[in-house]
């Protein structure tokens, strides 16, 4: 998979959101990229929907999470078999719009990690989101900055593109069982210095199908997480 970009998309029961998903990308007009799909063993027949459209597509690939359970172990496989110069992650749920992609992997010719950013400008919501998710996400956010120090407007963003060199550089200090992988990349590379950091406007989406996987444990995870990296 020797190619400019691969686009990850991890995905848990996903199924109706991957052909329009997928034929997005394709007519978003992004040379030499590839997507890659990583999927959680979903119930729903994810794999075969993204399998069937991949189908004489050389260029798009589904493949089954084996190892460490979970979206963050699924990125992290999904960009260590990639070898483009530029690994980008997008959810497989609509909520990330792809006419964002071009610019946010542009973005990564000239920076190491690029974050698709809700909290700055371009960015925002396409429509009014439930006041309780603003708070949670908001919240999330601001103790990111509190714990880790981290100077960005959405670290909780899962829509990134990392430079394939600085994600190889960070790999081996990645926690296997990483919840919000792009935090903690974006941790790694601000302790090691000289990286260029940047966040690029996005603009959220409503989920139109399949079901959130938010949940209380999704956010007791995600404090212990920013206990342990702060711990290391
Ligand atoms: N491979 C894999 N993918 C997952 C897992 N959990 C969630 N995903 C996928 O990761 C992406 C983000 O998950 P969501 O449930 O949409 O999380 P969210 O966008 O923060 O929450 P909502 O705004 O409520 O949708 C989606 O494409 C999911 O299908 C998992 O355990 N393994
Ligand atoms: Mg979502």
């Amino acid at each position: 998979m020797n190619c400019r970009c691969t686009i990850v998309i991890p995905t848990l029961n996903e199924r109706d959101n991957m052909v329009p998903l997928l034929s997005r990308i394709e007519t978003a007009g992004i040379p030499g990229c590839h997507i890659l799909v990583v999927d959680e063993n979903s119930p729903d027949g994810t794999l075969e929907a993204v399998r069937a459209y991949a189908a004489g597509k050389p260029h798009i690939r589904g493949i089954t999470n084996d190892g460490i359970p979970g979206l963050g172990p699924s990125i992290v496989k999904g960009f260590s078999l990639a070898d483009s110069d530029i690994l980008c992650c997008m959810d497989g749920d609509l909520q990330h719009d792809v006419s964002n992609l071009k610019g946010l992997i542009e973005a990564a010719e000239t920076h190491d990690l690029v974050i698709g950013s809700r909290y700055v400008s371009g960015g925002g919501f396409a429509e009014r989101w439930n006041p309780v998710r603003v708070i949670i996400s908001r919240t999330a956010a601001w103790l990111a900055r509190l714990v880790l120090g981290v100077r960005v407007n959405d670290p909780m963003s899962g829509f990134f593109a990392v430079r394939r060199e600085a994600f190889m550089a960070i790999r081996p200090q990645l926690d296997p069982r990483g919840f919000k992988i792009m935090l903690e990349i974006l941790y790694l590379l601000t302790q090691k210095g000289n990286y260029r950091i940047t966040e690029y406007g996005i603009t959220f989406g409503k989920r139109l199908h399949g079901q959130s996987k938010l949940s209380a444990r999704v956010m007791l995870q995600y404090l212990k997480m920013l206990v342990a990296l702060r711990r290391r």
